[in-house]
Parts: C-alpha cells; structure tokens; sequence
C-alpha cells in the first residue's frame, strides 16, 4: 500500500507537469513522455519483477504471522471476517468503503482524468490504476482508450450463440453466453496448449484480458439491442472513450448518460477480491482456466439476487411500490410496504452488505449525480425517502448487521431517467463493469504466480467432534 500511494502521489505530480507548460527546468523532464509511457503493458512488465520480489519477501519474513483466529461462526457463517485472499487492486474499509489502490471514490473523481473539464472519471483511467497503481494521464487513458477500441471487434459466431437463445432468456444469460463465446479466441489457453513457461503466463492473460474488457460491452450493447431494439446493432463510435462508446451502443447519445456510464462504470468495477463474483472468478482462475472461462464464472456469481441482480430487483420493487401506492407515496405508507415485504418472508433490495457497516460510497455518488442531473425526478425522490425509511426498520429487525443502502439502491433510477427503463437488463452494465476489476486481478495473480485455491472443508460430525475434543 505504501509502494502504492507513493507511486500514485508521484503519478499526480507528473500529471500535473504533465498538462501545465509553464514548469521550471528542474521538473520538465518529467513532460517528456516516451511510446513506452503511454503503453500499458509496458508500464506492467516493468513493475511485476519489484511485486514478485515483495510478494517473495512478504512469504520468507512473515509467512508464519497469523492473522486471526477461525471460529465456527465464521465456519457456518459464509465465512464473514474470515481473511483468506490477496486481491491488490482494491481494499474494502467496513466504514469507509472502497479504495482502488488506496484512492477513495471521491478521489478518484478528482484525479482521474475525465471525457470533459470537471466530469465523470474515464474508466479506462481507472483500469490504468487497477493495474499499475498509478493515476494515469490524459494521453495514456487516450492511449488505452485507443487500444480498447482496436480489440473490440467482434467475431460473428458470438452473435450466432447468443441468437440461439431464446429472444426472452434473462439478459444475464445471454451476455455470459456471449462471453463464453468469446472464449474461442483466448490466447492463454493456446499458449498452454504450445508449453509456455509459467514464468510468462501473464503475458497471455494480459491479452486475453484486455481483449475480453475490450469487447465486452459491444456484446452486451447486442443483448440489449436484440431484446429490446429488435436487434438493431449501433456500430461503435471511434470518437469515443469506453463509457461514452458503451452508452452510444446501446443507443443513448445523450452526454449526461454517457457521463452516467463512465461513473457507473468506474464504480461497479472492483469491490476488493471476497463479493461472491470477484470471488469467483479468482477461483475459477486459479485452476488456470484463461480470462474467458473465469470471467463466465463469475457473471454467473453476479447474476444471483442477492448479488449484482440486486440492482434489477430495486427498481422492480421500487416500481411496484409505485404501482400500488403511487409516486407521492408517504414516509408513512412506504412504512408499510417494507414491512409488507419483510413479513412476506423476502429482503428489502438494495439495503444491507457482507462487509459495509456504513452507507456505500458508491450510492453517495450516485445520490450526488441525482442532485446535479435529476433533483425533480420522482423515482429519485422516493429512493431519498426510502434512505429514511428503511434503516431504522431494518434496525428494528435487530439482526440485520447492516442497515444501509448499497450501491444497488440507487443505480437504476439513474438509468430509468435516461431512457434505460429496463430494469432486467441492469445486471449485465454491473458486469461489464466487473470484467475491469476481476481481469485486473487476473493479470496479478498470474504475474505473481498465485497457487490453485483449495480451502478446506469439513462435516458436521468433524465440527462436533473437534469441538467436544476442544471443550
Ligand atoms: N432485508 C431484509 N433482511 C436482511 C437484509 C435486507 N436488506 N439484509 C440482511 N438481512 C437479514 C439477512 O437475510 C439475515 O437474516 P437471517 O438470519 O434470517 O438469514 C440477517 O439479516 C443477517 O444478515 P447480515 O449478516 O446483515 O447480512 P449478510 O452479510 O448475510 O448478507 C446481503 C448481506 C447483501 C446479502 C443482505 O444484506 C441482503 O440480502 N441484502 C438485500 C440484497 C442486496 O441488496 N444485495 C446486494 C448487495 C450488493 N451487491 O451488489 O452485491
Ligand atoms: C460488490 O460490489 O461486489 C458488492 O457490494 C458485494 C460485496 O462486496 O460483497
């Protein structure tokens, strides 16, 4: 982590030297930005011997250091407080929440360049940093913005598979089909094939990551466009970064949702390695499945309620509150219907986390653009009334460790403003996000020669009979 805020603070200053020409002759070498700068695998090769080395150092010195104790609890709990991964690109803080490479979300709107002066971060800037620790400047996010564009073709046959699904097939599947479709081309498994050296795996996975986030949302820009816009495709824009081309290809040219995608993408992206997708597909990967095959898992992971669908059943109950009691509903009447909702055995969507004890960030960000774009909009206004609402209700409960909204709560009555009414579809945008944050780790944990994951299980019998042994 202090390597990392190091090398991001210096990043800051040189982005800084960077966009101001004025600068004394003492730091203007630092304007000089070689081919080799702006190329991102590159800037990779050169930091992955130093992390292999402090990865090296991080086994021989502290290998034996033990980092807690495992209780049944936590057995029996889904492994709650249970430390058990390395994932580099993103620290969760219970209170705080997400940090990618130690830089907050409000950070990172500040110092990630944007499309326009004073905008939304790029997300490319924020795959940039996810893989080097490093705020990127303008010219290398145009650079990778670049280079995403030139891997995003895709083949016909990822079509054909999604078309032999049925038009009404929950978007989720239809996207993960896609992405396993793309699993054709992976350059890892084809160098595992020839005998590659372990040494080098992470070279292949490097393309077959870049490949795969670089395609991802012209494909699933397809099942939007198939399922709802009778399968018209919108051709992809040169002109445009990665957010603002995904928003294009859907069909939304607007520059609010393109500002929109470009923070939906950014924040949906990494959520430190234990959310059951991230976790996934580290999993899947570390059996050496290539990017395809692990990122498929994890799609799979999100596509579960309580995970990343959670955002397309906020806005369906969100909607069917209105549909009952209409959109000036009150705090009073909006009482009821969570309680009606608790006591018909389900969970309010949207509230609650496995590890947050505080309100995400990421809904903060999203309620703070609803401010900006959207004060008057009625739906924004009943999810500001819910933030009222449902904590204390969920306190009442008294098990209910978190009673807070997540960054699901708030994202669909974003796009539901702009026109993306579709509430089914939402998950897939939450994954094409995730494919930045999980194929990030993916090139670290080949890079440092991460073992295959194998925890140990037990039965019931052995829990009764090692604790009576231990009573
Ligand atoms: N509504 C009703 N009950 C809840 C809620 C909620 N929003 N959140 C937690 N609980 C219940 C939970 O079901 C459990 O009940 P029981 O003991 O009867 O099984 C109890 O409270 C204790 O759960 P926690 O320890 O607070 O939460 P846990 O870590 O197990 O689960 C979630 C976390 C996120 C799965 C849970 O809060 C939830 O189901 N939330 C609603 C679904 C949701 O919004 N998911 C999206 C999460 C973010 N994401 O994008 O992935
Ligand atoms: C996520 O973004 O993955 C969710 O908030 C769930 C989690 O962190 O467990």
């Amino acid at each position: 982590m202090v390597f990392y805020r190091s090398v991001s603070l210096l990043s800051k200053l040189r982005n800084r030297v960077v966009q101001q020409p004025s600068l004394s002759n003492s730091v203007r070498w630092l304007q000089i930005q070689t081919s080799s700068d702006l190329d991102l695998h590159s800037q990779l090769k050169e930091l992955i011997p130093e992390q292999q080395e402090r990865l090296k150092k991080i086994k021989s010195e502290y290998g034996k250091v033990q980092l807690g104790n495992i209780t049944v609890d936590m057995v029996l709990g889904g492994m709650r407080g249970m430390t058990g991964l390395l994932w580099e690109t993103s620290l969760l803080d219970p209170d705080e929440g997400i940090r990618f490479r130690g830089l907050s979300i409000p950070e990172c709107q500040k110092v990630l360049p944007a499309a326009k002066p004073g905008g939304e971060p790029l997300p490319e800037g924020l795959l940039w940093l996810l893989l080097t620790g490093k705020v990127p400047t303008k010219e290398q996010v145009d650079a990778l913005s670049k280079e995403l564009r030139s891997r995003a073709t895709i083949p016909d046959h990822v079509y054909k598979a999604i078309d032999a699904l049925p038009v009404t097939a929950h978007p989720m599947t239809q996207f993960t089909t896609g992405v396993m479709a793309l699993q054709v081309q992976s350059e890892f498994s084809k160098a595992y094939e020839k005998g590659i050296h372990k040494s080098k795996y992470w070279e292949p996975t490097y393309e077959d990551s870049l490949s795969l986030i670089a395609q991802v949302p012209a494909v699933a820009a397809y099942v939007y466009r198939r399922m709802y816009k009778n399968g018209e495709r919108i051709p992809m824009d040169d002109s445009l970064d990665y957010g603002g081309n995904f928003a294009h290809m859907l069909g939304f040219d607007g520059p609010e949702m393109q500002e929109l995608m470009r923070l939906y993408v950014t924040i949906h992206s990494d959520h430190e390695g234990g959310n059951v997708s991230a976790h996934t597909g580290h999993l899947v990967a570390s059996a050496l499945s290539d990017p395809y095959l692990s990122f498929a898992a994890a799609l799979n992971g999100l596509a579960g309620p309580l995970h990343g669908l959670a955002n397309q059943e906020v806005l369906l109950w969100i909607k069917s509150v209105v549909d009952e009691c209409g959109e000036n509903i009150t705090k009073d009447q909006l009482k009821d219907y969570v309680w009606k909702t608790l006591n018909s055995g389900k969970v309010v969507p949207g509230f609650g986390h496995g590890v947050l004890r505080k309100t995400d960030p990421r809904y903060m960000c999203q309620r703070e653009f609803a401010l900006k774009h959207l004060p008057n909009d009625p739906l924004f206004q009943l999810v500001s009334k819910l933030y009222d609402v449902v904590p204390p209700i969920l306190t009442e409960l008294g098990k209910v460790k978190n009673p807070w909204p997540n960054v699901d709560a708030h994202s669909g009555v974003l796009l539901n403003y702009y026109g993306l009414t579709e509430a089914r579809y939402y998950t897939v945008l939450f994954g094409v996000s995730r494919a930045i944050g999980i194929c990030s780790q993916l090139i670290w944990d080949r890079a440092l020669g991460l073992p295959l994951e194998r925890p140990k299980s037990v039965t019931m019998e052995w829990l009764e009979n090692h604790c009576k042994k231990s009573a």
